[in-house]
């Protein structure tokens, strides 16, 4: 009797979620702030790929970022050093971002005066997955030093991201890192699916990446006029 009760709840706390996330979007598209997401395990590096992402945009771009964890305002402070407006979430018990708490977090931001938002979340490589937080382009990030398999063991989070970046390629020779059966396995699950190798480190990566993404916001800017 109890089961189809708690999938109920599930399901609303869901759709409530869809419907703040929508609204989220329009705002979003409206204010012309585009809009990334970053979700990945603990430790995969989202914070370091994102205070050198802030650092190589802000001479061009008006940038900022929210970041969740469940505490500790530590990541928060880490990406206050590429001297961007940031905001630190945290979740408490919750291992996940809602579209609410983005809500929430952006307070009295004037959006209009943003031209990219990062939005990096609960490092769980489960619970994001289900929660559509309004974004334009979500990553999903996966370090060479996690092994090649996890995108078989945790399909769903890659089949809802929309790009994948592989981090800490710096390190890859001393884990053996095997890229051409990480490669299989991306696809094997995503087939298509955007593969970007970095490393936050040395810097391997980045400006191919930054490249890719002015790209993606000038696509959706010309899509959305
Ligand atoms: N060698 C190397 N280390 C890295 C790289 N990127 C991040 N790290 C290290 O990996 C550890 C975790 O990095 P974070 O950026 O905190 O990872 P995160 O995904 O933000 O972690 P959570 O927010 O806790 O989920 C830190 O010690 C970083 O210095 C990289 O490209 N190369
Ligand atoms: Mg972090």
């Amino acid at each position: 009797m109890n089961a189809p009760r708690i999938l109920e709840v599930r399901r609303q706390v869901l759709k409530a979620n869809d419907l703040a996330a929508r609204a989220l979007r329009e705002e979003f598209q409206r204010a012309g702030v585009y809009v990334v997401s970053l979700v990945s395990s603990p430790g995969t590096g989202k914070t370091a790929f994102l205070e050198q992402t802030l650092r190589k945009l802000r001479a061009n771009y008006r940038v900022a970022a929210l970041v969740g964890d469940l505490a500790t305002d530590n990541d928060a402070k880490r990406l206050a050093r590429a001297e961007v407006p940031i905001r630190q979430i945290t979740t408490g018990t919750v291992c996940h971002l809602e579209a609410e708490m983005i809500r929430t977090a952006l307070g009295e931001w004037s959006l209009n005066e943003l031209d990219f938002l990062f939005i990096e979340n609960v490092g769980n490589l489960v619970c994001p997955s289900s929660y559509d937080l309004g974004e334009d382009l979500r990553l999903v990030l996966l370090s060479v030093t996690e092994g090649e398999d996890k995108p078989l063991k945790y399909p769903t989070i890659f089949h809802t991201a929309d790009v994948a970046i592989l981090t800490k390629m710096d390190l890859a020779l001393a884990v053996d890192f095997d890229r051409d059966q990480a490669h299989r396995n991306f696809q094997s699950v995503r087939p298509g699916l955007q593969v970007l190798e970095v490393s936050s480190k040395v810097g391997t990566g980045m400006d191919a990446w930054i490249e890719f993404l002015e790209n993606r916001r000038r696509q959706s800017k010309t899509a959305g006029s």
